[in-house]
C-alpha cells in the first residue's frame, strides 16, 4: 500500500490520468491525496469531479478556493467570471450529486503524521486546533446555510483575495468562518504575528516588506507534523522536512505532481502546451 499526495489538478484530466498511470495507482491498495482545487482554469473539471467522487474511500481530497468558487457558483452566488472554466460541471445531469459530494469534502485532514489543506494555516494554530477550526466551517458547508455563509465570503471579498485576515480566539460568526476559509484555501505569505496577506501570489522572495512564507513564520505551532498543501504555483514544488507544496503549475505549462508519502519518490506529468 502506497499514498500519493497530488497537486492542483484545475480541471486537467487527462494529465490527471497520465499521473495516475505513472504512479501505477491501485485503488483497491493505494491511497490518492488531493491538496484541492479539483476544478477550474482547466478544460474538463466535470471528469476530474466523477472521477474523484467514483474513487470512493481511494481518494482523500480537502476543498481549494476554485472548488468554494465552484460551489458559490452553483449556489447562484456569483457568477462566473471571463477565465472561469465550470460551464461542463454545471450543465452536467449529475450536478446536483457532484456538488453535494463537494460541499462534504473537508478542508483538513489529518493521517499518519501528515496533516493535508489546500493553502495554509495560521502560525498561532496547533494541528488540533486547526482540525477543529476546520470542522466549524464544514458543518457550515454541510448544512442548508452554506449559500449564506458562501454569500458572506463572496460579498467580503473573496473572489478578490481580501475579506477577514486577522486571528483572534474571540472572533465569532461568519468573520471567524471567514478567517478560518481564508487562512485554509487562500494563505500564502503573512506576518510574523499571522496577518494574512491574501493578494500577494508572486515567488516567495519578492513579497511586500513584513510578509514572509506561513511555513517561514519563526515558531510555527504546527512544525512537528509534515503539512501537504498546494495553491503557490509560482512557489512550484517545495519540499522541507515538515512540508510538501504541490502545485508545480500544470495549469500554467508547467508539471502536475505526485509525492509517495512512504518514501518522498516524486512523480511529474508535463504540461508541454501553455494553457
Ligand atoms: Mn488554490
Amino acid at each position: 500500500m502506497a499514498t500519493f499526495a497530488i497537486g492542483d489538478v484545475q480541471g486537467c484530466f487527462s494529465a490527471l490520468l497520465r499521473l495516475i498511470e505513472q504512479i501505477r495507482f491501485d485503488p483497491s491498495r493505494d491511497r490518492l491525496w488531493f491538496v484541492g482545487d479539483l476544478v477550474n482554469r482547466g478544460p474538463d473539471s466535470l471528469s476530474v469531479l466523477r472521477y474523484i467522487k467514483g474513487l470512493g474511500s481511494a481518494a482523500v481530497t480537502v476543498l481549494g478556493n476554485h472548488d468554494l468558487h465552484l460551489l458559490a457558483i452553483a449556489a447562484d452566488i456569483t457568477k462566473p467570471g471571463r477565465k472561469d472554466t465550470v460551464q461542463d460541471v454545471l450543465q452536467a445531469p449529475d450536478r446536483d450529486e457532484l456538488m453535494t459530494w463537494l460541499r462534504h469534502q473537508p478542508l483538513v485532514y489529518v493521517a499518519d503524521g501528515h496533516i493535508l489543506l489546500h493553502a495554509g494555516l495560521l502560525p498561532q494554530w496547533t494541528v488540533a486546533q486547526t482540525q477543529q477550526l476546520a470542522r466549524e466551517v464544514e458543518a457550515v458547508l454541510r448544512s442548508p446555510r452554506y449559500p449564506e455563509f458562501l454569500g458572506y465570503l463572496y460579498e467580503v471579498g473573496y473572489r478578490e483575495n481580501s475579506g477577514p485576515r486577522r486571528w483572534t480566539d474571540s472572533l465569532t460568526g461568519h468573520e471567524r468562518l471567514g478567517v478560518i476559509a481564508n487562512a485554509l484555501t487562500k494563505l500564502r505569505v503573512c506576518s510574523t504575528e499571522g496577518d494574512m496577506g491574501l493578494s500577494y501570489k508572486g515567488a516567495p522572495h519578492a513579497a511586500p516588506p513584513g510578509l514572509i512564507p506561513w511555513f517561514h513564520v519563526p515558531d510555527r505551532k504546527s512544525a512537528e507534523v509534515t503539512v501537504v498543501c498546494g495553491h503557490w504555483a509560482a512557489l512550484g514544488l517545495h519540499i522541507l522536512d515538515n512540508l510538501l507544496v504541490l502545485d508545480s503549475g500544470y495549469i500554467w505549462g508547467q508539471q502536475l505532481t505526485a509525492v509517495r508519502l512512504e518514501d518522498r519518490q516524486v512523480f511529474q506529468v508535463s504540461n508541454r502546451e501553455p494553457a
